[in-house]
């Protein structure tokens, strides 16, 4: 197949599984085309299956706002035509799957038919999409696209309670490389953070509010109430400074790492004890599939999609979003000397069902099954 991808191509999730999907199927012997503004942050290699395509954005003094849907479906049309794509998948609807939709008509008009694939990845739809200055749009590129996947049962809910949406939704769930996300014997980290022994407890986010890092730091306070810990804070973004200071006002500087955005997490997850994610929305949690996938357990809220990863009382543990207390007696719980080995190795167990192996095949099922839609539609 010759597919064309389109994602943000930044650090955070629909980027990551975009980026680890093209990369899957490039070396099953697909060609794969990125369309984005810069080069994906994980795509630093070379494979002859892989072809990064840049959008030109042109500015001009006339325009407050460059319009980047124009570009980037303009950039499609010209990918789609002169690579002779097979299909178009977007990553995350705003503004991939208008821009997709309009290049899909635009080569219509042209005589050739190019299918359109959007798959949801969680703000598109509960925070960004859902808002009145973006909804209509969201709802028609939805419904012109030729397949729609979202990444969890719980986003497929929203997705049809928030927009007007008339067509089937697949769910194909984020998946994982457990060739690359696996632990790794990096005990000389651990002594060197927690010289005398201390639990090792990580977050890694983009630090923006819906991730309640705050919870976080708030859960380790107590756990340090009784356990001795670390806490490492991996990644960055807006709320980074206001968590410095509660770090601070919590008298809990000394014991807290902001480590920044990493490119090799999994390090850092190889020697973690424990993993938090309190999140108020979270359509799958892919950090936290990461951290499983070391083997470590996960204490969570249970927003959006997370039960569907992290099960109560397994891999870990689930509780209303903002239920600090209840967070940290259950990470005291995992912690304990009796439980621990067993949750991190259920963590582990529950993360290979996610092996990309597994969900690569789910995908590539659904573009022959679009694929083979649109060319009975169009006969
Ligand atoms: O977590 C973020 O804020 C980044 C965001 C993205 O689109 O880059 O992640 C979303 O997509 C991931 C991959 O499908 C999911 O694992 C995350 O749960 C989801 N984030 C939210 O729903 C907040």
């Amino acid at each position: 197949m010759n597919v064309g991808i389109v994602c943000y191509p930044t650090y955070g999730g629909s980027g990551v599984v975009a980026t680890e999907l093209g990369i899957g199927l490039a070396k099953q012997g697909h060609k794969v085309h990125f369309i984005t503004y810069s080069q994906p942050t994980r795509l630093d290699f070379f494979n002859e299956n892989l072809f990064y395509h840049e959008v030109d954005i042109r500015s001009y003094p006339l325009f407050k706002y460059p319009p980047y849907e124009l570009a980037l479906a303009s950039k499609m049309v010209d990918v789609a035509k002169y690579e002779q794509l097979d299909l178009l998948h977007v990553h995350y609807a705003i503004p991939h799957a208008s821009a997709a939709v309009m290049a899909k008509q635009i080569l219509k008009a042209e005589g050739i038919e190019i299918p359109v694939i959007t798959t949801l990845h969680g703000t598109d739809i509960t925070l960004v999409g859902k808002d009145p200055s973006y909804e209509p749009v969201v709802t028609f590129s939805i419904n012109q696209s030729d397949g729609v996947t979202s990444v969890s049962e719980s986003l497929k809910k929203d997705t049809f309670k928030h927009f007007n949406v008339t067509r089937e939704i697949r769910v194909i769930p984020n998946f994982i490389d457990l060739e690359k996300f696996k632990k790794q014997h990096k005990d000389h980290f651990k002594t060197a953070i927690c010289p005398n022994g201390e639990k090792l407890i990580v977050h890694t986010s983009n630090f923006r509010k819906v991730k309640r890092v705050d919870d976080a730091v708030r859960v380790f306070h107590q756990i340090q109430d009784t356990v001795p810990a670390k806490l490492l804070l991996v990644g960055d973004g807006p709320e980074r400074a206001n968590i410095e200071n509660l770090c601070r006002e919590l008298g809990i500087i000394e014991d807290v790492r902001f480590l920044g955005k990493l490119e090799a997490v999994e390090e850092v997850l190889s020697v973690a004890d424990l993993f938090l994610m309190p999140s108020e929305k979270e359509s799958f949690g892919l950090a936290a599939l990461e951290a499983m996938a070391c083997e470590v357990p996960v204490i969570s809220s249970n927003a959006g999609g997370i039960p569907e990863l992290n099960i109560n009382g397994v891999t870990g543990f689930t509780s209303n979003i903002g239920n600090i207390d209840e967070m940290t007696s259950n990470a005291m719980h995992i912690l304990s000397d009796d439980h621990l080995a067993e949750f991190k190795k259920n963590a582990l167990a529950r993360a290979k069902e996610f092996d990309i192996t597994n969900i690569l095949p789910v995908y590539t099922d659904f573009y022959n099954e679009v694929m083979a839609q649109v060319m009975t539609a169009s006969r």
